[in-house]
């Protein structure tokens, strides 16, 4: 398999039927790229969520990155983590991410321990928990399935630890979801992207990818019980956001 670091041009030429997105081998191999390219803000919220993981992680506790892909958010953590006995807990259900993100880590040096495990995350049980990570995961889970798992990372949360929740959003004022989109496709324009490109990835996403307001998922994490929740990054139609319990 080819290393991680390639340049991303799955949707570069003509596809007569655009197929629905999936995390497989071929996308494993561009994923760096294409999240930095697709993604604006990516970067820092990454090296962020190393600042929130020292700030929040409680000694003995777990930290759980849910729809890790390759670690980097994991890594982030990993490195950043002060408290002691802590260890990391990384999932996927995508054998091709999982299988690359292991030797990611192996390669790593850092001391936190992590346990990776392939599997979906509603699968997974959440307990003991000072900070759970879902960065850019939950958009991908059908509507309907997203009340149960935020309630299951509630509970599975020690009082005072953390969710940190990213995703790209919708606007409930039309002319301003527009905008947002258009300048998202401008960034990815900026980073190399074809027209072409852009909206064969945009049909691809369409029925894989389901975004909501950030008024939705503020009500769901009060409905599941966490004290606080806010945005602490933007960038357009890309929000991250912390919940405390
Ligand atoms: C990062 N967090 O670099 N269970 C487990 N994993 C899932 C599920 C599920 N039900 N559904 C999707 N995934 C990462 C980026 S990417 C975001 C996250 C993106 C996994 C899927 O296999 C993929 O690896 C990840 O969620 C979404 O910080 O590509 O836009």
């Amino acid at each position: 398999m080819a290393k991680p670091d390639s340049a991303d041009t799955i949707y570069a030429n003509p596809l007569g039927d655009v197929a629905d997105f999936v995390f497989d081998h071929k996308v494993v191999e561009v994923f760096p790229d294409m999240i930095k390219r697709s993604v604006p803000g990516y970067t820092t919220i990454i090296s962020m969520i190393g600042n929130l993981a020292e700030r929040y992680a409680q000694s003995g506790s777990a930290c759980y990155d849910l729809g890790c892909s390759l670690g980097a958010a994991t890594l982030a953590m990993r490195h950043r983590i002060r408290a002691a006995g802590c260890r990391i807990v990384a999932v996927d259900n995508s054998a091709a991410m999982i299988e690359q993100c292991r030797s990611i880590m192996a390669a790593d040096g850092a001391e936190v321990p992590v346990e990776l495990v392939l599997d979906d995350l509603q699968a997974a049980t959440i307990s003991d928990a000072s900070v759970v990570v879902l960065n850019f995961t939950l958009q991908f889970i059908a509507p309907e399935e997203r009340a149960g798992i935020i309630a299951r990372i509630h509970d599975g949360l020690r009082p005072g630890g953390v969710l940190i929740l990213s995703e790209k959003v919708t606007f409930g004022d039309r002319a301003h979801d527009e905008l947002m989109i258009e300048l998202h496709h401008n960034f990815k324009r900026a980073n190399g992207y074809s027209d072409l490109e852009i909206a064969q990835k945009r049909s691809a996403l369409e029925k894989v990818l389901i975004p909501e307001t950030l008024d939705a998922h503020r009500q769901r994490l009060r409905q599941a019980g966490f004290a606080s929740c806010d945005v602490w990054f933007q960038c357009f139609n890309f929000a991250s956001m912390i919940a405390i319990k």
